[in-house]
C-alpha cells in the first residue's frame, strides 16, 4: 500500500492445451474449483483480489468502529456493534477462499502488515461525525454492493459462494446507512447541515472505489475474459451513479459536484473529473488516514497474540489427548 504505484496493463499469453480447456470451461460457465487445473496467472489474479478484498473488509472496520462509543442511542449503537462485526465476519470467509488457492493466512495477514498489500482507498479518509456513519452505509456499503453483487456469479466457486451471503450483509448495512442519513436529514437544520457535509466529503472518494478508469485499469481485460469481473471499473461506476443520484435527491441533499446532469439521451447521470491524481496519492500511502489504520491493525495484531497462542495451544493439548 505504501510505495506501489499502478503497474502497466497485463496480458494473458498463455496457450497450451490445458489452458485452451480452462478457457472453454469458463466460456460455459463452469465454476473452477479449487482442485481443477488452473493458469498461474488466474491463480495469481485470485490470491491478489481476494485478499486485498479481506483486508479491505478488516480495514473497513476501523472508520466506523471509531463511533461505537459515540453512537447516538442504544438502537444505533446495538446496530453498528453488528455491522462492524458483520465486516470482520466477510474478511474471514474471503481469507478463507484465498486459503482454498494455497496461500496461507498469516502470509496475507505478513503483507498487510508489512504495508505491501493493497485495501480499499476508501478506508483511509476519517469519519469525523455521526453521518459519516450514515454515509458510509449508505454510499461506501452501497458501492460495495454494485461492485460484489456480480462476484457472486465469478468463475471461482470459493469467491461467488463467499460473496452471496456477504451481499445479504451488505444489503442490510446499505439500509441501515440510508436510514440514519434519512433520519439527519429530516431533522434540526444543523442535523441536515451534518448529513450534506459527510455527502461532500465522501461522494468522490466513493467513486474511486471502482478503480482507476478503464483505460488505466491493468487487470481488467484478464479478469473480464476469465468471468472474475463481469463489467468494467466505468461500468460499474455509472451503475452506481445512476442508484444513488435519485436516493440523494429524494433527501434533499446536493452532490458536489457541479457538472452533474442527467442526459436524456441515454437516461445516464453524467458527471464531472474525478480527480485521480488524489486516488493516486491515496494509494501510494499518502492518504489522510494510511498510516494510522496500519498502526491500528498492527496494534490489534500484536495484541491479539496471547489469543492466538493460546488457540494453538489448546488445539495441541486437543491432538495429544486424542
Ligand atoms: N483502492 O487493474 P485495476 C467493503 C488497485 S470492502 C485501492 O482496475 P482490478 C466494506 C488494484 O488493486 C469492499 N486499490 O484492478 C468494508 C490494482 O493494483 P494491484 C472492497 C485499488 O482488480 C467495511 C490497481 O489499482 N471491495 O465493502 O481489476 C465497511 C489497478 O486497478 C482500488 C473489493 O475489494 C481502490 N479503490 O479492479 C464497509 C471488491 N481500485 O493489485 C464496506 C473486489 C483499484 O495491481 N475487488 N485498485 O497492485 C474488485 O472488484 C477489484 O479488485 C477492483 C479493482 C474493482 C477494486
Amino acid at each position: 500500500m505504501y510505495t506501489q504505484a499502478l503497474n502497466t496493463r497485463e496480458t494473458t499469453t498463455e496457450s497450451s492445451p490445458d489452458a485452451d480447456r480452462f478457457q472453454a470451461r469458463i466460456d460455459a460457465e463452469e465454476r473452477i474449483e479449487p482442485n481443477d487445473w488452473m493458469p498461474d496467472a488466474y491463480r495469481r489474479s485470485l490470491v491478489r483480489q481476494i485478499s486485498q478484498h479481506a483486508h479491505s473488509e478488516v480495514i473497513g472496520m476501523l472508520p466506523e468502529g471509531n463511533w461505537i462509543t459515540r453512537a447516538p442511542s442504544l438502537r444505533r449503537k446495538a446496530a453498528l456493534l453488528a455491522k462492524v462485526q458483520d465486516e470482520g465476519g466477510h474478511g474471514l470467509y474471503l481469507y478463507s477462499a484465498a486459503e482454498t488457492l494455497g496461500v496461507t493466512r498469516e502470509e496475507l495477514q505478513d503483507q498487510l502488515l508489512t504495508g505491501r498489500a493493497r485495501y480499499s482507498s476508501i478506508f483511509n479518509y476519517p469519519t469525523l461525525t455521526w453521518a459519516d456513519i450514515g454515509t458510509i452505509g449508505w454510499l461506501v456499503d452501497g458501492a460495495a454492493i454494485m461492485n460484489q453483487i456480480p462476484l457472486c456469479r465469478c468463475s471461482y466457486g470459493p469467491y461467488a459462494r463467499a460473496m452471496i451471503r456477504v451481499c445479504r450483509e451488505e444489503s442490510f448495512h446499505q439500509r441501515q446507512g440510508f436510514e440514519i442519513v434519512l433520519t439527519l436529514c429530516r431533522g434540526t437544520p444543523e442535523q441536515k447541515a451534518m448529513a450534506q457535509d459527510a455527502l461532500n466529503r465522501w461522494w468522490w472518494p466513493c467513486l474511486t472505489m471502482f478503480g482507476p478508469p478503464d483505460t488505466d485499469s491493468q487487470h481488467s481485460d484478464t479478469s473480464m475474459q476469465w468471468k472474475i469481473k463481469r463489467f468494467t471499473n466505468d461500468a460499474l461506476r455509472q451503475k452506481f451513479v445512476d442508484a444513488t443520484v435519485p436516493q440523494g435527491h429524494f433527501l434533499g441533499l446536493t452532490f458536489p459536484d457541479p457538472d452533474l446532469h442527467l442526459d436524456e439521451a441515454t437516461g445516464h447521470w453524467q458527471f464531472g473529473a474525478i480527480d485521480w491524481a488524489e486516488f493516486r496519492a491515496v494509494l501510494a500511502g499518502n492518504g489522510p488516514c494510511n498510516r494510522e489504520r496500519l498502526e491500528a491493525r498492527r496494534k490489534a495484531h500484536d495484541e491479539g497474540a496471547w489469543v492466538r497462542d493460546a488457540a494453538l495451544a489448546y488445539a495441541a493439548k486437543q491432538r495429544n489427548a486424542a
